[in-house]
């Protein structure tokens, strides 16, 4: 059996932010994505296609985010390939509140699979697995901080009930010390699945990830659009597997063109930095349908360019979107009575006169633009963040 691996569609994100033409177009994005994936596994002729977690943005929906993926959903009817997916941690089900889960809407429509663990009262689970062929696949859905003995509990039951070349979705990546939660903290605990499984895969994380190096079972597709625009566009991915050669393909995917430029500018006043600017923007191609990301290193070290004046020159030569940064060249860290310091250098600065929290001050200054930005995306559930900053400053 042969089938397309993907993950973190993310279907129905919009930004809160940005013109209504960038707000609509990126909502549009999302499902683009999918539908080029839906291409590339009709022409792979696999039989199915796997989503592995993080299906929709929110467990809410509206009329056109429930219609616009009801379409694409029933094209793969059309095309004969079946759709199998398990939540993430953005579609998360609650336990015993299924009939709120717009995934369990879709699965009674018959328009998808749901492989599932059920939690029951003694603490005991039931593995809900499908079967496509004679391939048996389980999900484990999102575990969460406990993804690493989930694993190894699956591992265990595969090894009882003698289960062979099956394959698992779980909503899980290699951790990285990532502040959000729910990434795999132990790689060998893969190790002990690989003689029951064939095939792990995994979600989470928004950009490809595989192991081991030789023979990989464990892959994560990556999210095939940007999420968040600072993502690696070289690691959105899919990958097609196939069952009996066990072999692996990589498809690269194409989310929206995104421009990012770094410039060193000598300025001193707004005035110049204005000069400076204009001369530098005309040497980017600009077209409707770029987001433009420039990052502005200045070497004068007590002037604040004006970045949203730069980012509205860059809105009149075109762009979808424009974000100007800006960071002072040879940055030290400590306050100096002329120097210019970016928020989060004062954030960094403040934390470390904090007791308790002093030692773990950059974990705790990069949990901060973390929970900035979740919110900034319109993720208010920060609690996962501030979970993982908390366990840094307790272990340090
Ligand atoms: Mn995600």
């Amino acid at each position: 059996m042969k089938f397309l691996h993907c993950n973190d569609l993310h279907l129905g994100k919009k930004p809160s932010f940005g013109s209504e033409a960038f707000k609509n177009k990126r909502f549009e994005d999302y499902f683009n994505a999918f539908k080029r994936i839906i291409e590339q596994a009709k022409e792979n002729s696999v039989e199915a296609i796997l989503v592995a977690g993080d299906f929709f943005d929110k467990k809410e929906t509206h009329p056109n985010i429930l219609s616009n993926t009801e379409k694409l959903l029933q094209k793969c009817k059309e095309h004969k390939i079946k759709v199998v997916v398990i939540e993430g941690n953005h579609d998360l089900i609650y336990r015993n509140k299924e009939s709120e889960s717009w995934l369990i809407y879709l699965e009674n429509k018959k328009l998808l699979q749901r492989p599932f663990v059920k939690f029951l009262e003694n603490n005991e689970k039931e593995y809900h697995s499908i079967f496509i062929g004679e391939t048996e696949i389980f999900g484990l859905g999102y575990p969460g901080a406990s993804v690493d003995d989930e694993l190894l509990e699956f591992a265990a039951y595969c090894e009882k009930n003698n289960k062979q070349d099956c394959v698992v979705l779980v909503h899980t990546a290699l951790g990285n010390n990532e502040f959000i939660g729910g990434f795999l903290k132990d790689k060998s605990v893969l190790d002990k699945m690989k003689e029951r499984i064939i095939y792990i895969a995994g979600g989470h994380g928004h950009r490809l990830q595989k192991y081991p190096e030789i023979q990989p079972f464990f892959f994560v597709a990556g999210s095939p659009e940007y999420c968040d625009l600072a993502e690696n566009p070289a690691l959105k991915t899919a990958i097609i597997f196939d069952t009996h050669s066990k072999e692996h393909k990589i498809l690269e995917q194409t989310p929206r063109s995104c421009i990012k430029e770094t410039i060193t500018l000598e300025s001193e006043s707004a005035e110049q930095f204005r000069e400076e600017f204009d001369k530098f923007l005309p040497l980017l191609s600009i077209s409707a349908e770029d987001i433009v990301i420039i990052e502005i290193r200045s070497l004068a070290s007590d002037f604040i360019p004006d970045v949203k004046w730069a980012e509205k020159r860059v809105l009149e030569k075109g762009a979808l979107f424009a974000e100007v940064k800006w960071k002072r060249e040879n940055f030290r860290s400590g306050f100096s009575s002329k120097k210019v310091n970016s928020q989060e250098e004062i954030e960094l600065e403040q934390i470390k006169k904090w007791e308790h929290w002093n030692k773990a001050s950059d974990v705790a200054a990069k949990a901060l633009i973390e929970m900035r930005k979740s919110v900034r995306d319109g993720q208010h559930d920060i609690s996962s963040i501030f979970d993982s900053a908390l366990n840094s400053v307790v272990k340090s």
